[in-house]
C-alpha cells in the first residue's frame, strides 16, 4: 500500500507514533510518505521506502500567522497528484484532519482518510467553542477514525458527539528495541552509588504539571536523601523548572536531558517512571519505561489506568495528589522484592503493547477501506 502520513515533527507521542508506524510499516513492504514541517524527531532515516517530504511554508506580508492548513493541503495535493496514494492517515486532528479533506477535495481523487485522535486534540481542543463542531464535521467525514485508548475514544464521542465509529488501536512499543540493557554506564555518570533515580519524559506542556512532579520529588527527598530526579525533555521550560528545584532545595538533585537520543540506556537506568499528568490520553513514554522494566507512579487520568495496573506494576493516585505520589514512589523504593516484582510485571504488561501486535490492527482497518 501506499500511504501518506501528517504528523507533528516535534517530541511529543503522536509524532512518536506516526515515524515508528511508518518506519514499521515500511519493513512490511508498504511505501510510507512522511509529511511534517520539520523532520520528526523520531524519523531516523534508515528506512528504504521512507520517504520525507517537508511541508513548504507560504510567508508572505499580508499573512500574519502562519497559514498551516493550507500548506498541508498544498504539500498532499502535490503527493496525490505524483504518487497517488490509497490512503492519507493524519495524526492529531488539528488541523491536519482538515488538511487531508482540503486535499482530497481539491484534487479529485479517491484516496482514503484516516485520523488518530492522540489526546489534546479532543480533551482540549474539543471543549473549544466552534472547535467541537469544527472537529465533529472534519471527522465524520474521514474513512476511519481511531484514537489511542477506550477513555480517549468515550471522550471523542461525549465531547464532540461524533456519530462515526471510533477504533480504539492503541499506543505500542518495539519490546525488542526497548528493553533493559543494564542502564549501568548512564547510571554512573547521572548518579551517586547507590542513588536512586526518579525520570519523568515529557515535552514539559502545562497538561504535564511539572510544578506538582518537583514538589512529590521534594517530599520523597525530605524523606531519603538517596533519590535523583532525572528530567528528559524538550528545554522550553527549563529556566522555570530550575528556578523551582532551587526553591524547592532539590537543585543538587535534579538532572535535565534532552529527549532526543536514544532513550533506551535513559529508561535502564531508572528506578521510577514518574508521570503526574492532568490528561493522558495513553501515556507512552510510560509505555517505554515499562518495557524497559521501570514500574510507574502517575495519575489516574484519561487512559493511564488502561495501561498502568494500580498496585502491580505501578501506582495511580488522584490529579494533583502530590503527598499520594510521594508515598507511592517511597513504597516502590523502600521495598526492593516489591520493586522487583513490579518491574517484571511493568515489562509483562508492556509486552501486550508490542508492535507487532498493534500494527495489524492499523494494516486490518486500511485494507477495510481500500478494498473496495
Ligand atoms: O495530545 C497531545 O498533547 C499531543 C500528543 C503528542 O503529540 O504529544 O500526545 C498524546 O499522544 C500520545 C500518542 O498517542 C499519547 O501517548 C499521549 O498520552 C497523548 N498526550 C496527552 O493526552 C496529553
Amino acid at each position: 500500500m501506499r500511504i501518506v502520513m501528517v504528523c507533528y515533527p516535534s517530541p511529543g507521542g503522536s509524532g512518536v507514533v506516526a515515524a515508528e508506524l511508518g518506519s514499521a510499516l515500511s519493513r512490511k513492504g508498504h511505501e510510507i510518505h512522511m509529511v511534517s514541517y520539520q523532520r520528526p524527531f523520531r524519523l531516523h532515516g534508515g528506512d528504504s521506502r521512507v520517504y520525507y517530504h517537508q511541508v513548504h511554508g507560504s510567508s508572505y506580508p499580508l499573512f500574519p500567522h502562519p497559514l498551516l492548513t493550507m500548506d498541508v493541503s498544498a504539500t498532499l495535493v502535490e503527493l496525490i497528484e505524483k504518487f497517488a496514494p490509497d490512503l492519507i492517515h493524519a495524526h492529531y486532528a488539528l488541523p491536519y484532519t482538515a488538511s487531508a479533506l482540503l486535499a482530497k477535495k481539491a484534487s479529485g481523487s479517491r484516496v482514503k482518510i484516516v485520523t488518530t485522535l492522540h489526546g489534546t486534540d479532543v480533551t482540549v481542543w474539543g471543549r473549544k467553542p466552534g472547535m467541537t463542531s469544527l472537529l465533529r464535521s472534519g471527522l465524520e467525514e474521514c474513512d476511519g477514525v481511531t484514537a489511542v485508548s477506550q477513555s480517549l475514544k468515550a471522550e471523542a464521542l461525549g465531547l464532540l458527539g461524533l456519530k462515526s465509529q471510533v477504533r480504539v488501536i492503541y499506543n505500542f512499543v518495539d519490546n525488542d528495541r526497548y528493553r533493559r540493557d543494564g542502564g549501568e554506564k548512564l547510571r554512573h555518570k547521572l548518579a551517586s552509588e547507590g542513588e536512586k533515580i526518579v525520570l519523568h519524559v515529557s515535552n514539559f506542556r502545562p497538561v504535564k504539571r511539572i510544578p506538582d512532579l518537583m514538589e512529590a520529588f521534594a517530599l520523597l527527598y525530605r524523606k531519603r536523601k538517596d533519590v535523583l530526579l532525572v528530567l528528559a525533555g524538550s528545554g522550553a521550560k527549563g529556566e522555570e523548572i530550575l528556578y523551582s528545584a532551587e526553591r524547592l532545595g532539590i537543585r543538587g538533585q535534579l538532572r535535565m536531558l534532552d529527549a532526543s537520543n536514544d532513550l533506551v540506556p535513559l529508561y535502564s537506568a531508572a528506578d521510577v517512571f514518574l508521570l503526574p499528568s492532568e490528561k493522558e490520553s495513553f501515556g507512552l513514554a510510560a509505555l517505554e519505561a515499562m518495557s524497559c522494566g521501570v514500574p510507574v507512579v502517575a495519575t489516574n487520568a484519561g487512559g493511564l489506568p488502561e495501561l498502568v495496573d494500580h498496585g502491580k506494576n505501578g501506582f495511580l493516585v488522584p490529579v494533583g495528589d502530590v503527598k499520594a505520589l510521594a508515598e507511592s514512589m517511597e513504597r516502590l523504593l523502600g521495598d526492593e522484592g516489591k520493586h522487583r516484582e513490579f518491574a517484571l510485571q511493568a515489562r509483562h504488561k508492556a509486552e501486550r503493547f508490542d508492535t507487532r501486535r498493534v500494527l495489524p490492527c492499523y494494516e486490518e482497518l486500511y485494507r477495510s477501506l481500500t478494498q473496495d
